[in-house]
């Protein structure tokens, strides 16, 4: 494999011919679930990667549902399958440990992207952003437009999911200082499924007349709330933000139901995701203070748990979203 990769980068022919058919080194980007838009665009950047790595195949895989106990099945089938590295982003931190750890004692690299695992399950996490500027930024969209304060309630992702879970602590520890007249009443969980997120958005509308934000710090739970206020009538009384893809998400800025959300590039986070993995194919080792190339995005260094962020979060509305809904 590596004395390929020798040969494709001293040649140019080599190089050239160095399509999928040829490809020796194979990266699984394994999500929380497929038919998620976001992770099609982080899939977008993996592929990306791939095509300049020239010997790199991606395999984009998931289960059906954002579960841990199907992302096991799904790492075990990539075990089997002796691929050389796995990119993650995990529906529960510590549950894909020990089938981790048996990928890499069998010399599969593994890194964890969006949504981590604990340290001795994977060698690098990469975070899109900074964990306490994120859980600030969902607070702070919300607050943006209750200059009065009010009541607000959170509709996440799983409930074991690493990456919301983060963001909501880091969302709690800012409210009492930063935040004083933003009342959380609630957290529910919608676990990245449209239809349970719908209803878990119903059920906060009904349980809280005087609700003024739903919060989603998810792509799939935020498109659902809006939904739902939208079909109620509600847009005006109640602001639907949080983290949005912009193509999904559009349609609910141009109507009111959202006055603005942010996200990070999802595309960028993939694709770096896989020039992680591959530094550690060809043998990089993770350590605190590595600094890592992502390529075009430039470079990250590892922190004492081997876990690196990416950039900070872009603000979405009826100024730029259009421009934005584009390209991801
Ligand atoms: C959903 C997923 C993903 C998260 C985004 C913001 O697509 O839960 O992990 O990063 O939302």
């Amino acid at each position: 494999m590596k004395l390929f990769k020798v040969l494709a980068a001293t040649t140019a022919v080599a190089v050239l011919l160095a399509a999928p058919a040829y490809a020796q080194t194979r990266i699984a980007l394994v999500v929380k679930s497929l038919g998620n838009g976001f992770f099609d665009a982080a899939n977008k950047g993996a592929q990306e990667a791939a095509a300049e790595l020239g010997d790199v195949e991606v395999i984009y895989t998931g289960p059906t549902a954002a579960t841990a106990e199907a992302q096991i099945e799904v790492v075990n089938s990539l075990i089997a399958q002796q691929v050389d590295a796995i990119a993650i982003s995990a529906n529960d931190p510590d549950a894909l440990v020990p089938a981790l750890q048996r990928a890499m004692q069998r010399g599969i690299k593994v890194v964890s992207f969006d949504s981590g695992v604990a340290e001795e399950g994977r060698q690098i996490h990469l975070n899109p952003s900074d964990t306490a500027l994120i859980g600030e930024t969902i607070i702070k969209l919300a607050a943006d437009y209750l200059p009065e304060g009010g009541d607000v309630a959170i509709l996440s992702a799983a409930s074991t999911a690493t990456n919301q879970n983060a963001w909501i602590d880091a969302a709690k520890a800012a409210l009492p200082e930063k935040f004083p007249n933003i009342n959380l009443v609630a957290t529910v969980y919608g676990d990245d499924d449209s239809v349970k997120s719908t209803d878990e958005a119903k059920g906060l509308i009904a349980a809280y007349p005087d609700l003024k934000a739903i919060i989603a710090p998810t792509t799939v739970g935020v498109v659902a709330a809006a939904q739902v206020v939208t079909d109620q009538n509600l847009i005006g009384k109640i602001n639907v933000t949080g983290l949005a893809l912009p193509s999904e998400f559009k349609q609910f800025i141009d109507n009111g139901a959202s006055q603005a959300v942010a996200l990070w590039n999802p595309i960028d986070l993939g694709y770096s995701a896989v020039m992680l993995a591959d530094q550690l194919i060809d043998g990089k080792e993770a350590a605190p203070g590595e600094t890592f190339s992502i390529g075009r995005v430039g470079e990250v260094t590892l922190d004492d748990t081997n876990a690196a962020a990416m950039a900070v979060p872009f603000q979405f509305d009826k100024t730029n979203i259009e421009e934005f809904a584009a390209i991801y």
